[in-house]
């Protein structure tokens, strides 16, 4: 049976899941068929321009007919337009895939996961934390699960970009508090929330985060409109840090920014333990820094080996795999606990975790004082 896949966003993540979806059938023979059947968006002349370089049966502009019509539903538009038609889907009993962060408020990502709640755990609802399906972050979850870094003492996670830190790099929906909620911490702090509960959330790590102080700073407070003399207000945060107090004793600082000079894409995860430590790096992201009990210093690791979860489904070891192949392995993913209705994570009740974390470093910041997760 082919599974329909109907997509809401046709630019970045709508190229970055439809190139996951293509490369299935070639390098993931047993995930389900399916078929790129509409792609939905609001102009017309770009959605049809889009369909066709995405490889898409049809296009629409209204996402409230295709959302009970397809047999999966991926959303993956501006953080504003998350909620609505994934609730909808959900409510067809339609699997949803809904992009990061899971919405641009809490209340918005609680409404999110109570219709997660209310489809049932036969349909999932998967949120697209693509960095949890990196090899090395895999392997890293291996070390942590097997003790090998023994108890957690340091937690540090840090995602690092340069972008806007010309202040003429034009306004866009993610420097708006409507449309995306947060900057630098919803965009870029999800996924290292995220990776942080996923590595040493379980209760025989780090434990839950127990309670968070934050930090949110905003350089440039407008910017210009492209093609026009307008400028517009930069209403969310360029950058935070945080400070995380974890139930089992374990500290954690976390930070993103969007004026890392110096950093184009840097995702950082580093763990220290009473028998070992790792270090991951994005921008290495075939490879793994371990130090296990009685080693001298750091060894790397090439995580693309026998050790890859993945590595069978594309080159021999060694053959490094890219940023493009971790969408490629979540969609694997995905469909499958789709098409056998299993449960899938991250799901929607892992992006309402992470935005109740996101939720509490804002409020530490609006007052001044360490916050608990709601
Ligand atoms: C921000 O520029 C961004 O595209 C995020 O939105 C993505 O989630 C991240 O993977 C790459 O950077």
């Amino acid at each position: 049976m082919t599974l329909e896949v109907g997509v809401l966003g046709y630019r970045f993540m709508g190229k970055a899941h439809a190139n996951a979806m293509a490369r299935l059938p070639m390098f993931f023979p047993d995930a389900p068929d399916i078929e790129r059947s509409v792609l939905v968006g609001r102009d017309e002349e770009a959605l049809s321009d889009a369909a066709d370089r995405l490889g898409f049966e049809s296009i629409a502009t209204d996402w409230e007919s295709v959302v009970d019509d397809v047999d999966v539903f991926y959303n993956l538009g501006p953080n504003h337009v998350h909620a609505e038609p994934s609730i909808a889907a959900l409510e067809a009993g339609t699997p949803t895939f809904c992009e990061k962060p899971l919405a641009p408020t809490l209340e918005g990502a609680e409404k999110m996961a109570e219709a997660a709640r209310e489809a049932g755990s036969d349909v999932p609802a998967g949120c697209a934390f693509n960095y949890r399906f990196v090899p090395a972050i895999q392997y890293a979850k291996n070390l942590l699960e097997g003790g090998e870094l023994g108890e957690i003492h340091h937690v540090r996670g840090r995602y690092l970009q340069d972008w806007l830190v010309d202040p003429d790099a034009p306004w866009s929906w993610r420097n708006d508090e409507e449309l995306a909620g947060s900057g630098a911490l919803g965009d870029l702090g999800a996924h290292t929330v995220d990776l942080v509960r996923f590595l040493v959330g379980d209760d025989d790590l780090a434990g839950g985060i127990e309670e968070v102080s934050g930090h949110l700073r905003t350089f440039v407070d407008k910017r210009p409109v492209e093609g026009s003399d307008e400028t517009r207000p930069v209403t969310v945060d360029d950058a935070y840090s945080a400070q995380l107090a974890f139930e089992n004793g374990a500290m954690g600082t976390l930070e993103a920014s969007r004026f890392a000079t110096g950093h184009k894409n840097d995702h950082t995860i580093e763990i220290q333990g009473s028998k070992g430590s790792l270090r991951f790096s994005l921008e290495r992201l075939n490879e793994l820094e371990v130090l296990r009990e009685g080693d001298r210093g750091y060894q790397t690791v090439l995580v693309t080996d026998e050790d890859d979860p993945y590595v069978d489904h594309w080159w021999p070891p060694g053959h490094v795999v890219g940023w493009e192949h971790t969408f490629v392995h979540e969609n694997y993913e995905f469909l499958r606990a789709v098409s056998e209705g299993t449960g899938f994570e991250p799901s929607f009740e892992d992006g309402l975790a992470a935005q109740r974390v996101l939720a509490a470093i804002e409020e530490s910041d609006d007052r001044g004082e360490w916050v608990s997760p709601p």
